[in-house]
């Protein structure tokens, strides 16, 4: 096989005090942390669309980044040279696992009979090289966005056939899944959403996109495919307005369709940001609600107000994260996959490596920080203390159903005003800031 990334011959950990932009400083997967190894904690994956099929375009221009595995006028030979090339670079960055859209590893022929069959040549490839590497699987999943096709949705789309389209696309898409063992699928809506409410039957779209969720889950079972179904929130874009919304809204729309016992949610931070959240709310609200999955990790630009999928790199937020995704007992199934891509600038084959050493580096500070946090119970003493009120008397009565407005009212009137307690906000972030 031919090698397409010579310049870097694998990267190692090599401690805080390193100057070696090609080691890691942080992240030595063997080291133990609260039991497990930080392998085991941070379960990194590459996005084979960002770091494997990004040339640089956006909104303003094409391509800027000239890819080796990219030189053929056959589009299945850049298939095949892009798989060898994205398990070199897994390989070399020390990374177990990875995921892709079915058409970001084969590309689409002229009918959908075709089309499966040239992922399964790829599939069969693909197994082979998680055979001999042991990468693994995060999550599969299908692209019903980019393909004119998709336009208007795929389960949302006012066509009954364009439905059945991107129906026939998931059902391929969860075997190829099952057939490399991925331990997840992601359902992100690409297109199911709407522009105008002025051509929008939005009750009509939204059952139809829980009567696609679930012919999956059925099928899933009917195949027998164990891997766990997230949904991915985004609020908008390519949409005006998108109908996984944010957390809070999958939620909702997991019970009133019956679908929570077989879906948990991706939870992105550049998406949650384009919902006016941030990502450890998103991350703090499916924990609190049993529905946390799986993480695409990156973070957008504070001044542009798009979907910019950079690298993480800010140790505050991996920090909270992964205290929140600790508290929440871990992850199982699920992972932190890069959602990232380089900059149109960042043209060298090398920049993909400083882009996933940087980002796994600051998750490893973050996991580190956040076991600390947790072993000196600083911020759940904080909690703790804050909420003890609720663990006897008036409090104790309420949460057991004990009392009603009667009965609190009576309460009131006997005691009178309620004492307050000081937040003590600035002492807790000065807290924080220690562990940083
Ligand atoms: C789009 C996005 C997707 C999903 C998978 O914003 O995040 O790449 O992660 O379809
Ligand atoms: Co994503």
């Amino acid at each position: 096989m031919a090698e397409y990334f010579p310049e870097v011959k694998g990267i190692k950990y090599e401690g805080p005090d390193s100057k070696n932009p090609l080691a890691f400083k942080y992240y030595n997967p063997q080291d133990v942390i609260l039991g497990k190894t930080m392998a085991q904690h941070l379960r990194f994956s590459v996005c084979y669309w960002h770091t494997l099929k990004n040339l640089g375009t956006d909104q303003f221009g094409g391509n800027t980044i000239i890819r080796k595995y990219n030189d053929s006028s056959d589009p299945m030979d850049i298939a095949d040279m892009t798989l060898e090339a994205a398990f070199e670079l897994f390989t070399k960055l020390g990374i177990d696992f990875w995921c892709f859209h079915d058409r970001d590893i084969a590309p689409e022929a002229d009918d959908l009979a075709e089309t499966n069959k040239r992922l399964d040549k790829i599939v069969q490839k693909a197994k082979k090289l998680q055979a001999d590497t042991g990468i693994k699987l995060l999550w599969g999943t299908t692209n019903a966005f980019s393909h004119r096709r998709f336009m208007a949705g795929a389960g949302t789309n006012p066509s009954p056939e364009v439905f059945a389209y991107a129906a026939s696309q998931i059902k391929k898409a969860i075997e190829i899944t099952n057939e490399l063992g991925g331990q997840g699928y992601v359902f992100w809506g690409g297109r199911e959403g709407y522009d105008t409410l002025l051509n929008t039957d939005m009750k009509r779209e939204l059952d139809h996109l829980a009567l696609l969720l679930q012919m999956a889950v059925d099928y899933k079972k009917k195949i027998g495919f164990k891997g766990q179904f997230y949904i991915e929130p985004k609020p908008k874009e390519p949409t005006k307005h998108q109908y996984d919304f944010d957390a809070g809204n999958c939620f909702a729309f997991l019970q009133k369709y019956n679908l929570l016992d077989d879906f948990k949610l991706n939870i992105e931070s550049n998406h949650a940001t384009l919902a006016g959240h941030d990502f450890c709310h998103e991350l703090a609200f499916c924990v609190a609600n049993n529905i946390l999955g799986s993480v695409d990790a990156n973070r957008g630009d504070l001044l542009l107000g798009w979907d910019t999928d950079q690298f993480p790199n800010d140790i505050y937020e991996t920090t909270l994260a992964m205290y929140i995704i600790l508290k929440g007992g871990g992850f199982t199934t699920g992972g932190l996959n890069f959602d990232a891509h380089v900059r149109r600038q960042s043209i060298d084959p090398i920049d993909l490596f400083y882009g996933h050493i940087g980002a796994m580096d600051i998750f490893a500070r973050g996991l580190k920080n956040a076991a600390k946090m947790i072993e000196d119970k600083t911020f759940d003493n904080a909690v703790k203390e804050r909420y003890q009120n609720w663990d006897q008397g008036l409090g104790s009565k309420i949460e057991k159903k004990q009392a009603g407005f009667e009965e609190l009212e009576a309460y009131i009137l006997e005691h009178g005003e309620p004492k307050l307690q000081s937040g003590r906000q600035e002492l807790l972030e000065n807290r924080l800031n220690d562990y940083i």
